[in-house]
């Protein structure tokens, strides 16, 4: 059965096909939405466009989140393609690097801005540029990671960042509910991806889920892209200002098992 059959979908944060977002945008292709897809720049441009002729066909648009007369161009464009917009998916973070080891308290002024600039505020600015375009009841959603609410270390600001992001979603979707437009956060577990390497000791967080948490094992962009089409179809139409975890049960975890000794 296809669930988004007559939807309309933009997808931000492919940067390529190991993208969280490109496993999000594959499972609500297979669902029957169309697609439209944003990059930031020259640098992931052929990658995206060559995901977007591969996922249906639909417009790959330029546009950096920071930027707000690309955000409006990125309105006019979906309205003019689209008519209206039923999904919305957010799924951009940057930090930089040296912001993700270390102490939290050596994190500059600079550092800390550009980091909730992108990777927070990014949500509010789309939503606030698209507002017109999405259709009412609509589903909007974001990517967000444990560490926003627990402390997980090297993850530093982005946690924080996300902390923000997570607080975000609950407000708009107090702003946008009254349109019965629903508004998420997906938490996914580690996956290995462009952003997540810049994590300091990214291996070692997958290796601790997949001996830590309930179903021992990690898991995939196309689960949490199989989840992103729960939350944008008609079976989640009560769902909003929800964090829920796509993480093999990790964040349930209060204390782990001693590992097996060889005796
Ligand atoms: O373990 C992980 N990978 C997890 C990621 C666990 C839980 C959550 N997440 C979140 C991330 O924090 C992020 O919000 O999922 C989202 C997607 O992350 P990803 O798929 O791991 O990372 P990646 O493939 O790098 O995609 C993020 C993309 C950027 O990629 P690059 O590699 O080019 O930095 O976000 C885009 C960009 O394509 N992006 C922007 N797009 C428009 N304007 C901007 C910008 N200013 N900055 C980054």
């Amino acid at each position: 059965m296809k669930l988004l059959e007559g939807k309309h979908a933009l997808i931000t944060g492919v940067a390529n096909r190991w993208s969280i977002a490109t496993g999000i945008a594959r499972q609500m292709h297979a669902h029957g939405a169309k697609l439209a897809f944003i990059y930031q720049g020259e640098r992931v441009k052929d990658e995206v466009q060559k995901l977007a002729a591969e996922l249906g066909g639909g417009p790959a648009i330029e546009c950096d989140v920071s930027n707000d007369e690309a955000l409006l161009a990125l309105s006019q464009r979906i309205a003019k393609d689209f008519g209206g917009l039923d999904i919305l998916v957010h799924s951009i973070a940057f930090v930089n690097k040296e912001d993700l080891q270390g102490k939290v308290y050596e994190t500059s002024r600079e550092g800390f801005k550009l980091a909730l600039d992108i990777s927070s505020y990014s949500l509010i600015a789309l939503v606030k540029a698209l507002r017109e375009t999405l259709n009412d009841g609509g589903s909007v959603m974001a990517l967000t990671y444990y560490g926003a609410t627990a402390i997980v270390p090297n993850y530093n600001i982005a946690g924080i960042a996300k902390a923000a992001l997570e607080a975000i979603v609950r407000y708009l979707a107090f702003d946008l509910g009254e349109r019965g437009i629903r508004v998420n956060a997906i938490s996914a577990g580690p996956i290995k991806t462009a952003s997540s390497r810049q994590v300091g000791g990214f291996s070692k967080m997958l290796d601790k889920v997949s001996a830590g948490s309930p179903l021992r094992r990690n898991i995939s962009s196309d689960e949490v892209g199989k989840t992103a089409v729960y939350l944008a179809s008609d079976l989640a139409t009560a769902i909003t200002a929800d964090v829920h975890f796509v993480d093999a049960g990790y964040h349930a975890m209060g204390m782990f098992p001693d590992p097996p000794s060889d005796s």
